[in-house]
């Protein structure tokens, strides 16, 4: 099986932690950026990562698809909570930290990598990267401060880690793994760090359940 992605991407991140919660052994081919496309239109009709070969099967492309793959090809150990109505609520969680928070951390962390955390990489060329991303997906002073907002209720919602290791029933679910993915990268952000130890604290366990390692900030 071979994970086709971006080293740095939270997104691959997630479809990793599932790997590694399922057990299953996967090679990696890390793509360029931009050359990425080529690779991937055909092969998935997408132009993100992650996408999974499983062969002899067909390319999976997006990361959520990946995740419901690997629950019914490797049922055990499961991420499907055995109340269907909890579990619902899990894949909803899962969806929206997908499609609106994993957005938010994005703007909220280039933003920061282009500013105070430029001494994280200072040379040009990464600056450059960080500007193309900017630039690619409109990351603008109003962009950031709506993802600033989202990612304070996100965080509110998120809360029941502060009480239990679950975010949903007594058990691990698609939500924890997507929201210690996808909220990862804010582990280098010391504004962050500070406010919500619970959190990372719990982004950590997330990892070592999973047999991933712990990303940049928390390692
Ligand atoms: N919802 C998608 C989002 C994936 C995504 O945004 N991937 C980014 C990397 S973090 C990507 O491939 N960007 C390149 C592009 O948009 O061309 C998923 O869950 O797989």
């Amino acid at each position: 099986m071979l994970l086709l992605q971006f080293s740095t991407s939270h997104y691959c991140r997630k479809a990793r932690l599932a790997l590694g919660y399922k057990k299953v052994k996967y090679e990696v081919e890390n793509l360029t950026p931009g050359f990425h496309i080529l690779k991937l239109k055909p092969l998935t009709g997408l132009t993100t990562v992650p996408a999974l070969q499983p062969t002899p099967e067909p390319t999976i492309g997006d990361s959520t698809r990946i995740l419901h793959y690997l629950e019914s090809h490797y049922p055990q150990p499961s991420y499907t909570l055995s109340n269907p109505e909890q579990n619902r609520y899990a894949w909803l969680l899962e969806d929206w930290l997908d499609e609106s928070i994993g957005t938010a951390t994005r703007f909220v962390y280039y933003d920061w990598r282009s500013k105070e955390g430029k001494s994280i990489n200072p040379s040009l060329s990464s600056q450059l990267v960080i500007n193309i991303v900017r630039r690619q997906y409109g990351i603008t002073p109003a962009s950031v401060k709506l993802a600033k907002e989202r990612l304070q209720n996100a965080i509110e919602v998120l809360s029941t880690w502060q009480e239990k290791p679950f975010l949903v029933g007594e058990s691990f679910s698609v939500a924890d793994l997507a929201a210690a993915a996808l909220l990862s990268p804010l582990a280098l952000i010391p504004e962050y760090r500070q406010e919500y130890p619970w959190l990372f604290q719990r982004i950590a366990e997330t990892h070592q359940t999973c047999g991933e390692p712990l990303p940049p900030g928390l390692d």
